[in-house]
């Protein structure tokens, strides 16, 4: 079966062009609050985007280096600290979800099983979700937890990209993209959306906003 996700279906992003760079300035990035169910959100009306992947791969970093703001989002050392739909309001004009990760083994099973239990909720129904960006770890193998969700938004049609992080960091093998890629085409005819990132170095930064501002623009609420 061909899993590819509604759009977004393609090959590496091509780097932005110097005149694309100031596509978007993020003017406003404010925290609006840490929810556990849809119900809780602010209302549908603005586009919205997930980060979400294993825990300790960058996510909160992430949107820091997004928005410029070095704490806007906790960053921690200790793995599974994020544990709610954490919410930011971004130019008054959408949407940005640091979600909480998945596969850590050290909180409980019962625990693990409601944030899983309350993230596919929201992936699955939260209705002006335009994109999860699903992050994995450079520096590590394919790893069958990334690998299995992945799988699961392709079934689910939700749309996503993937987002390699910590490519600054001395661990970091390009081989193990290319292992990821080579272990996701086993079971998908193609290669979904990809970008490179280093949070640290401010690494693909003007892509995923220039991806982020071509999607706010065809949103229809
Ligand atoms: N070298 C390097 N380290 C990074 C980068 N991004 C994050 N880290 C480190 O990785 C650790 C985890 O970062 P977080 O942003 O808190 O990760 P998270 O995915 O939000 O973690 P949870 O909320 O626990 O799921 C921290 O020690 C960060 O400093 C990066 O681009 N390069
Ligand atoms: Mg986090």
């Amino acid at each position: 079966m061909e899993k590819i996700p509604p759009s977004h279906a393609n090959q590496p992003t091509p780097p932005v062009k110097p005149q694309e760079q100031r596509g978007m300035i993020i003017k406003y990035a404010n925290f609006l609050g840490s929810f556990t169910t849809i119900a809780q959100c602010p209302p549908p009306a603005k586009p919205e985007y997930a980060f979400i992947g294993r825990s300790n791969v960058g996510k909160s970093s992430l949107i820091n280096m997004l928005t410029g703001r070095n704490s806007l989002a906790h960053v921690s050392h200790t793995p599974g600290k994020t544990q709610t739909l954490n919410f930011y309001h971004i130019n008054e004009s959408w949407y940005l979800v640091d979600l909480p990760g998945y596969g850590f083994a050290k909180v409980s099973k019962t625990k693990r099983q409601e944030f899983e239990q309350m993230l596919r909720r929201y992936l699955q129904k939260r209705e002006n979700l335009q994109c999860v960006f699903l992050l994995i770890d450079s520096r590590i193998p394919p790893q069958q937890s990334d690998l299995d969700f992945a799988n699961w938004l392709g079934e689910m049609m939700i749309p996503f990209v993937f987002v390699f992080t910590k490519t600054d960091d001395r661990a970091f093998k390009p081989a193990n993209i290319d292992n990821f890629k080579q272990a996701l085409l086993e079971t998908w005819n193609e290669m979904p959306q990809y970008f490179i990132t280093s949070s640290r170095r401010t690494t693909g930064k003007a892509e995923l906003l220039s991806f982020i501002n071509g999607l706010n623009k065809q949103f229809a609420p």
